[in-house]
């Protein structure tokens, strides 16, 4: 099979892949925020090899939607076992490529071998429900059909990991895929391509089930959201870009399914477990380098413990292993690239000049590299501007609030709602978070951090997150058209709501 990096590194490798891998586009040069090292040179996605690649999956629709769902997931339980042989080599391609610590990269593989697991079993549950038909004689029941051709756009964060919940659990439904990975990551996009692509084949299937484009949103992005082929468009990515994804496509009345931007808080209060409390925001806070979306961004103290959770804070964010990412013992490893780091800085001095004060950190380290900076830690006011937009980088503004509804309105206090937590041992307390009159968000936790979605549960969030739900619970209907039918075998004809047609005799003239 062998994957991305065992080839030579001035072989240009094309960016698109319909059943067979050629591309036409612009070369994308993709380099290592480890040490700046280029990786690949990749040839893109025209928009005509993009037009190519969608037509390929639609046309391998046909015949995929026909292939048993247990025997879809078949394959996918076959995804998953080349995904375990090519765990380490994919983990290490991922932390070279977008420079998270490879004991993430790790974790990030075994989600996608997780997810997969999910949907074999799903293969045999994606049933609909049967339901009592008002007139006698009749069944009123539910399907759920194929949708068609998927596109799934991934953000550099997760490049592997959020396709496999989307593709996973669209396989196993009978659609067929179109991923455009982040342009940041193409290397692992192709990797885990050309294993779908192996699968596939080997069980008698088209390659063009797994199709793939490497390009920039203007060439190949604004097309796949406009075909009316791609039925459904599955986007991770900021909120911008997801206004216009999900505008657009509602403009053909296709299907959107959005993961937008995160702005996390943990709430503590003086009922907590205070040092499992920081670990946990710690590691929310720094862990990814801060660029996930379910990253702790912001921290929601109880005034009678601030000082003792911002020592407590300020140690763990010095004693912080920064360095590079393949190294074990590394916890934080570069921004994705150097831009990043300017972005960070950026909004350290909008969060000074708007009354924030930098408690601990945000100081570039050029001795590791062009992308390292050491993730802070700032006292602030939630309504600061800084505070209310997601920066995808380790900051974590440190918040102070005197009652628990306070502390509410203030994690809910924010345009987005994908993650958030309470650290409590009162059940009150607890309770109320988790409660209508509690957290806004998609995800809500008790003692457990914002960030490590476990697969099984439905993942997304509310507000300006976007509302989508991936991965685990009956996420797969979004994949799924639903069908209502109703069967007449009762030998004669009852309208419904007891309308009567009244013919008389014969009715012919
Ligand atoms: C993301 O940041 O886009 O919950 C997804 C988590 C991961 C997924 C994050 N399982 O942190």
């Amino acid at each position: 099979m062998g994957l991305m990096l065992s080839r030579k590194e001035t072989e240009a490798a094309a960016g698109a892949f319909d059943g067979t891998w050629r591309a036409s586009g612009e070369e994308l040069e993709v380099v290592s925020p480890i040490d700046g090292t280029l990786l690949q040179t990749i040839v893109t996605a025209s928009g005509q090899d993009c037009d190519r690649v969608i037509a390929a999956a639609d046309e391998a629709f046909g015949a995929w939607r026909l292939v048993p769902a247990p025997k879809r997931a078949e394959v996918v339980r076959q995804l998953a076992e080349a995904l375990r042989e090519a765990r380490e080599e994919l983990s290490q391609l991922v932390t070279r490529e977008m420079g998270k610590p490879i004991g993430e990269s790790r974790g990030e593989i075994q989600e996608m071998i997780d997810v997969c697991d999910f949907a074999v079993g799903l293969g045999r549950q994606i049933g609909g429900l049967t339901l009592p038909s008002e007139r006698a004689g009749h069944r009123l029941m539910e399907q759920w059909h194929p949708l068609g051709v998927v596109g799934v756009v991934t953000a550099f964060n997760f490049p592997t990991a959020v396709w496999a919940w989307n593709a996973a659990l669209g396989l196993v439904c009978g659609n067929t895929l179109v991923w455009k990975p982040s342009s940041k990551t193409p290397l692992a996009a192709i990797a885990v391509t050309r294993i779908a692509q192996e699968v596939l084949e080997r069980n008698g299937h088209s390659g063009a089930i797994a199709g793939l484009v490497v390009g920039s949103g203007k060439e190949v992005g604004e097309r796949m959201i406009r075909d009316r082929r791609v039925k459904l468009v599955s986007y991770t990515g900021s909120v911008p870009i997801g206004r216009h994804v999900g505008q657009a496509v509602q403009e053909r009345f296709g299907r959107s399914l959005l993961e937008l931007g995160g702005n996390a808080a943990v709430i503590v209060t003086p009922h907590a477990d205070l040092e499992m409390a920081a670990r946990a925001i710690y590691f929310g806070a720094v862990g990814t380098a801060g660029q996930r979306c379910t990253t702790t961004r912001r921290v929601i103290l109880h005034e009678t413990i601030y000082d003792q959770m911002v020592v407590r804070l300020k140690q763990l964010y010095a004693w912080t292993p920064l360095g590079d990412p393949r190294d074990e013992a590394s916890l934080m490893g570069p921004l994705v690239d150097g831009n990043s780091v300017l972005v960070m800085r950026r909004a350290l001095a909008e969060a000074v000049a708007q009354g924030g004060e930098v408690l601990h950190g945000g100081e570039l380290r050029g001795d590791l590299g062009p992308s390292y900076a050491t993730p802070a830690l700032v006292a602030a006011r939630n309504d600061m501007p800084i505070v209310q937009q997601e920066t995808f980088a380790p900051i974590l503004y440190v918040l102070k609030y005197k009652t628990l509804d306070e502390a509410v309105a203030l994690q809910n206090g924010v345009p987005q709602g994908l993650a958030s937590a309470i650290f409590t041992n009162d059940m009150r307390e607890a309770e109320l978070f988790i409660s209508e009159a509690g957290s806004d968000c998609g995800l809500a936790n008790i003692n457990a951090g914002t960030v490590g979605a476990e697969i099984g549960g439905a993942f997304g969030g509310e507000k300006e997150t976007g509302g989508g739900r991936e991965s685990g619970s009956d996420s797969w209907k979004a994949y799924m058209r639903r069908q209502t039918t109703v069967v007449n075998y009762s030998g004669g004809l009852e309208l419904a709501q007891g309308v009567t047609l009244n013919i008389d005799g014969d009715a012919t003239e």
